[in-house]
């Protein structure tokens, strides 16, 4: 039977169960990456779990959040995790050398290898035809250990591309428009792959800028088939052994076919507070604009910004605009520095940032209150540039970089600007200085794991109640991000110790003078009741983070009942023994409010194989129905406790 690429690569890993959709499978992960900002925990767990050794093919771990460092909490975190990485033999790639997903693609990825990382935007591998995917740092250690990571066996979209990009249009509307019609919510168990005669009109860079957003889609991971393009990418890095082609069979059957032509497609941008809230660059003309962005693991490629280099090239920018640039890793860096690009970004009044994630996940560069920014990043819920009252635009480097010698938004195709062609580099600057190879069993043996005071190893999960008696702490809308759970700019640096870092849980909820949640929280922790969380739909979309399930846990949270929960974050929730629950009927959401307390009796026989429970609001007297959608590993882990505990118990 003809096979979508999906499914060819997944049956070459597949360790447990069926391919059948719907149906949970564990599969082989050949790589793995971690981030400084996961990463901590992730290394705690995996050094909890006694293993001596990854055993992936390739483990690398990363530092590109957290590099502020104000105060001792980064460097403590940098030291841990690059002597834990000498200790357990992975890859250690040095604060400087660039933004995770865009070095793995340059230096490690290869088509048809199963990547798994702690990091959501970790589907950016997509775009050199790896099956990528994003996941909490637990499992992530499982997967360093040698364990299966465990998916839903997923549907596939496919999203046919035909024609070529217009001069101005560029990969990043590919995705918007894919978000715009797929939007963040609804689309969880689903895989989106990309084929079509417009896929080799894009370079790798630009299918890996589709595949990085697609996280926004909620699916599991977006993936591209391997070709010429792929083959040249990966000889420009002097990595053509890594290159095999790979496609979906002719005549497989996708479960939904979106068709895109590529020279129909127009400047989009995503606008404030969601990445789906698409609109045209044409409708947002004259758009006052007081800060611009470009850089993040969406659009820092070396053609990405030599693009932006051409366009500044003996301009300067508007004297109303902060504008700052991040090249995604060293490699673009050092290019742009070789050929002269980066003196003519200087030269425009341009703000170099080091390669690493800064603004996009709040570490500086926030704009002042009530103004606009335009970036060329994912991400724009509220709050996340480290600004309450900002509007953030999320575009294509094109549309940005105009934006800034403009002072307002502006077509691109109107602006009287030549387009400036940019020819992919056969060669790339190729130097892993930066990057520290595994050591030898022998050598390993005498390194020491530096772990810093405010390195703190989190709590164990605990098992849930069978009698479980809690008051609702929170009743909250729909799209609730991770950022509203764990708010990260500012407070990012307090990711390797939960006790601190719990008190931010909720954070854009509290009240400048009124008892915070984490308070609350812990008050009734201390006098036994269990607490829950309600929510509206796709409950804890966006990052990856575990933290939005270990720091509610630690404060003694016990149960979401939202409408639906997102991937990654539902995986978080049971790894750390919450239970997950989905009203069976979403106007009870309604019927329920914060403060009100609720009863759920035998619980773990529930757990162990019902499909629902009868929760019971002893407040109003109103019972009402929970669906409880578990695999049978689920189960298991959420009776052992936690993943750990289940890890352990073999
Ligand atoms: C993000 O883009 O939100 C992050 C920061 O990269 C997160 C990971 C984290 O919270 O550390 C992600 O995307 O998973
Ligand atoms: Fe870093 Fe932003 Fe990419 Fe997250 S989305 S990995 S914060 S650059």
């Amino acid at each position: 039977m003809a096979k979508t690429l999906t499914y060819k690569i997944l049956e070459k890993h597949l360790l447990d169960g069926k391919l059948e959709k719907g149906q949970a499978v564990g599969i082989k992960i050949d790589q793995t990456l971690t981030q400084d900002a996961t990463g901590t925990t992730a290394f705690l767990l995996f050094e909890s779990m006694g293993v001596e050794s990854v055993k992936t093919e390739v483990s690398v771990s990363y530092i590109d959040h957290n590099m502020s460092q104000f105060g001792s909490e980064n460097h403590n975190d940098h030291l841990y995790l690059q002597t834990a990485a000498a200790k357990y033999g992975v890859y250690h790639s040095r604060p400087g050398n660039g933004i995770c997903h865009q070095v793995h693609l340059e230096r490690f990825g290869r088509p048809g290898a199963t990547l798994l990382g702690s990091d959501s935007h970790t589907p950016t591998g997509g775009g050199i035809g790896m099956l990528a995917i994003g996941a909490g740092g637990l499992d992530v250690a499982v997967a360093m250990g040698g364990g299966a990571f465990y998916i839903t066996c997923p549907k596939v979209i496919g999203v046919k591309l035909t024609g070529k990009l217009p001069d101005w249009v560029a990969s990043k509307d590919i995705i918007l428009k894919l978000l715009s019609i797929l939007t963040t919510k609804g689309n969880v168990g689903c895989v989106v792959e990309y084929f079509g005669d417009g896929v080799k009109n894009l370079t790798v860079p630009q299918r890996a800028t589709v595949t990085n957003m697609g996280a926004e889609l909620g699916v599991t991971t977006s993936v591209f088939p391997s070709d010429e393009r792929t083959k040249k990418f990966l000889a420009g890095q002097k990595r053509e052994k890594d290159y095999q082609p790979l496609a979906a069979d002719e005549g497989c059957e996708y479960d939904r076919i979106i068709e895109i032509d590529l020279s129909k497609l127009e400047p989009l941008a995503a606008c404030s507070p969601s990445p789906d809230n698409i609109k045209t660059i044409k409708s947002l003309e004259g758009t006052a604009v007081n800060q611009v962005a470009i850089g993040s693991c969406t659009n820092s490629s070396f053609t990405d910004l030599m693009l932006v280099a051409k366009i500044l090239k003996g301009k300067t920018i508007n004297p109303m605009v902060e504008f700052a640039i991040a090249p995604g890793s060293k490699q673009v860096m050092n290019m742009l520095a070789a050929n002269g690009a980066l003196g003519d970004i200087i030269a425009s009044g341009a703000r170099i940032l080091e390669s690493g994630c800064g603004p996009c996940i709040g570490q500086g560069f926030s704009p002042a209150d009530g103004t606009v920014s335009v970036r060329t990043f994912n991400r724009n819920f509220a709050g996340r540039t480290g600004t309450k009252n900002d509007t953030v635009f999320l575009t294509s480097p094109e549309v940005a970089v105009i934006a800034a010698i403009n002072g307002k938004i502006t077509d691109p195709r109107q602006a009287g600007i030549a387009y400036p062609k940019i020819d992919t580099p056969d060669d790339f600057l190729v130097d892993d200085n930066m990057i520290e190879r595994p050591m030898s069993q022998k050598e390993r043996k005498d390194i020491q794991v530096l772990r810093g005071e405010t390195i703190v190893v989190p709590e164990a999960a605990k098992k849930l109640p069978d009698n479980m008696t809690g008051k609702i702490l929170l009743k909250c809308g729909d799209k609730i991000t991770t950022d509203h759970i764990m708010p990260a700019g500012a407070f990012l640096k307090y990711r390797s110790n939960v006790p601190v870092y719990s008190k931010y849980v909720f954070n854009c909820f509290n009240e400048a003078d009124g008892e915070t949640f984490a308070q609350r929280a812990l008050k009734l922790k201390e006098a036994g009741t269990a607490e829950i969380v309600v929510a509206g739909e796709s409950y804890g979309q966006g990052s990856s983070r575990e933290h939005a399930a270990l720091c509610p846990m630690y404060l003694g949270i016990k149960m979401i009942i939202a409408k639906s929960i997102e991937r990654i974050h539902k995986a978080n929730l049971i790894n750390f023994c919450l239970l997950p629950a989905e009203f069976e009927n979403v106007g009870d959401y309604d019927k329920i409010n914060a403060g009100d307390t609720l009863e759920v009796k035998n619980l773990n026989t529930a757990i162990k194989s019902a499909d629902s429970v009868i929760v019971k609001n002893t407040t109003s007297g109103f019972e009402f129905k929970c669906k409880l959608n578990l695999s049978p590993r689920d189960r298991e882990i959420l009776l052992a406790g936690g993943l750990l505990n289940f890890t352990k118990s073999f």
